[in-house]
């Protein structure tokens, strides 16, 4: 206890050293930690060792951070070890790079393994095209990071100040668009990654760099202000949904072929409830690159970030707020300054929608690829799926590898029209079929993981949405809406995990049982949404939303979307750009319950 104690008390005093740091240059607290952690090495190496469950520095706290690693307790278990004067169930979230979501099917089986060996038995699939573990304990972080390092996958960098993991388009119908896209994907993601050596130092022991012998030459000591997403699509899908990135590239595709891509900029989803100051945005286009410019592109668009983004205030530090700030043409202007020529005139695009093909699709090439709902992204073993198991199953029988979709579900890649009945049998075996036995309704929700994990979560997400979905699924059936796709998304809280403002119907929590109401999302992800209501019980979501579902039901037009019908018929104003995310509320909305 008295140890617990001091630790307490260590962190204590290094935050507060940290906020007199931060107020003497005016600079938010973040900014001096970079700054004085020797290219993102802080004490983690030290305090990894030091037989606590958790790390007691705050600093060390958000270095975690880019070496893709949160420490996290269990919600769920918060109030009874406090009761009991135990400190919290300490764990860590491991998250793991993969660009574009490919992963072969010998590192699939190993990510099942260290699920098992190391994590809690759940495979994570995210909003972002990535892997997460939770429940690491601090003992085993060390193996778990070296084992994911033998496979070719690192944790490093998928979080933290950085670029983030660079998704791409993840269902090919076209298999050279797409393997175009996958190259790119790649690419971006290896220019963008830091250089430091700290990763490999702290994680898989290598050789230590003596002090002043490293350079970052794209990030700098201090890296970027916030994080920086890219996303490449393949039109006319937007299942990346490319408007909620920092930098998004939208393929021509000419003639069966990638022709160069639009450039957008300035996307983002987090907002703050009550600060009108923040608030979701979409990125937009810019203008027209060849395949050729694109990696210096994003390059150029980074560095233009990591000098004018604000390091003042993190809530106000995304490009979203620096292109708000200065303007689109001051960032068109200064990018092309950069990159030394100006973009081409961006070309026309149109996109059908944001969420998943599911099924069998045949490419181009003949290979066959299955995609499948994954409910919340948790592929796990439970008395209601089976869905890891699974997995493995098919890994050890197929070489073609998987793809993790941005909308947190799997695609089992590459099937020769030969092997296609093999895992059609494993598939039956564990009843999973494309659409997880759901509607419409079902296959376009998305959730984030909310609690027990996150920290920050006012609400339930992802343990939530499934009921709710099935309660709605009553009124959809009722309706004869069972194949009619509406985007249903959830998240905990307005940090907009699950890209809940590019739904047509967002549901964001507000306080533990109570969330805000969005409506009025484009199917396409190209609008964002708009608050409808504030506040609901979660036993009120279902009378809120079902009277309106029905009346979608009647009253539509031929092929109307839900969020467009909303809009048609006043339910809720149109979101044209970020900024006015907060305007032409409904009063009612706003109604405090
Ligand atoms: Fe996120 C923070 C989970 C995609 C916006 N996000 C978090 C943290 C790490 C909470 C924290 O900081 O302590 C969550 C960990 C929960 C847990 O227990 O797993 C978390 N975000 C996730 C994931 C796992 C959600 C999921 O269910 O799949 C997604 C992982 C993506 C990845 O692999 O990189 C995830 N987060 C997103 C997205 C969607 C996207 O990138 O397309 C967004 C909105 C887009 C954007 O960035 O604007 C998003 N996450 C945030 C924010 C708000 C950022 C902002 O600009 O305001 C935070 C909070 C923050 O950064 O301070 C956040
Ligand atoms: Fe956590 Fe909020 Fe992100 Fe959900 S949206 S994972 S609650 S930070």
């Amino acid at each position: 206890f008295r140890s617990n104690a001091l630790q307490i008390f260590f962190a204590f005093i290094s935050r507060i050293q940290e906020y007199i740091n931060m107020s003497e240059n005016g600079l938010s607290a973040n900014e001096g930690i970079k700054q004085n952690s020797g290219f993102l090495r802080g004490t983690i190496g030290e305090s990894l060792v030091d037989g606590q469950t958790f790390f007691g520095s705050e600093s060390d706290q958000q270095l975690l951070k880019f070496h893709g690693l949160y420490q996290q307790d269990d919600r769920d278990l918060r109030a009874e070890r406090k009761k009991a004067g135990q400190e919290k169930a300490y764990s860590f979230l491991v998250r793991i790079r993969v660009p574009g979501g490919i992963v072969s099917s010998s590192q699939w089986l190993e990510i099942d393994r260290l699920a098992g060996s190391y994590a809690n038995g759940t495979i994570k699939l995210t909003t972002r095209q990535t892997f997460q573990f939770h429940g690491v304990i601090k003992s085993n972080l060390k193996q778990t990071v070296a084992e994911i390092n033998k496979i070719g996958m690192v944790t490093f960098a998928v979080c933290g100040d950085v670029n983030r993991n660079v998704m791409c388009g993840a269902l090919p119908s076209n298999a050279a668009v797409h393997s175009e896209i996958q190259r790119l994907a790649r690419e971006i993601s290896s220019h963008l990654t830091p250089q430091t050596k700290a990763y490999h130092e702290i994680w898989l022991d290598g050789e230590k760099i003596v002090d002043g012998g490293e350079e970052e030459p794209v990030y700098g000591k201090t890296y970027l202000p916030r994080k920086f997403k890219i996303a490449i699509a393949a039109p006319p899908a937007n299942d990346v949904d490319a408007f909620a990135n920092d930098l998004a590239f939208l393929a021509i595709i000419e003639n069966g072929i990638v022709a160069g891509y639009n450039v957008a900029v300035g996307g983002g989803m987090g907002m703050s409830h009550g600060n009108e100051k923040t608030y979701p945005v979409l990125a937009r286009e810019i203008g027209f690159c060849t395949a050729e410019q694109v990696v210096d592109i994003a390059e150029k668009a980074v560095l233009v970030q990591r000098d004018y983004g604000d390091r003042t205030e993190r809530k106000h530090a995304r490009l979203k707020y620096t292109i708000e700030d200065r303007g689109l043409e001051w960032f068109s202007s200064e990018l092309e300054r950069r990159i030394g020529y100006r973009l081409q005139p961006a070309r026309k695009i149109s996109f059908t929608g944001n969420g998943d093909r599911f099924g069998w699709t045949q490419d181009d090439a003949g290979l066959w690829h299955f995609c499948f709902f994954v409910q919340g992204g948790r592929l796990a073993d439970s008395e209601k799926t089976s869905s890891r198991s699974a997995m493995r199953d098919i890994a050890k029988k197929h070489g073609g590898g998987f793809r993790l979709t941005p909308n947190g579900n799997l695609i089992i890649a590459n099937i020769s029209t030969e092997k296609r009945e093999e895992i059609e049998t494993v598939l039956r075996i564990h009843q999973i079929s494309a659409d997880g036995g759901g509607s419409a309704l079902r296959l376009h929700s998305m959730s984030c993981v909310a609690l027990p994990t996150c920290g920050l979560a006012l609400a339930e997400a992802e343990r939530y949405l499934p009921d709710l979905i099935g309660e709605l699924e009553q009124t959809i059936a009722e309706n004869g809406l069972e194949k009619e796709a509406i985007t249903v998304r959830m998240t905990g809280c307005p940090n907009g995990c699950a890209r809940p403002f590019l739904a047509e119907i967002g549901i964001v929590g507000k306080a533990p049982n109570r969330y805000n109401v969005y409506l009025g999302g484009g199917f396409s992800g190209q609008r964002l949404s708009k608050l409808y209501r504030e506040s609901v019980p979660s036993s009120e979501l279902k009378p809120l939303l079902a009277p309106l579902i029905a009346r979608y039901a009647k009253e539509r037009t031929e092929g109307e979307r839900f969020g467009d019908f909303c809009i048609r018929n006043g339910v809720i104003a149109a979101t044209e750009r970020g900024a006015d995310f907060h305007s032409n509320i409904a009063d009612e909305a706003k109604v405090k319950r």
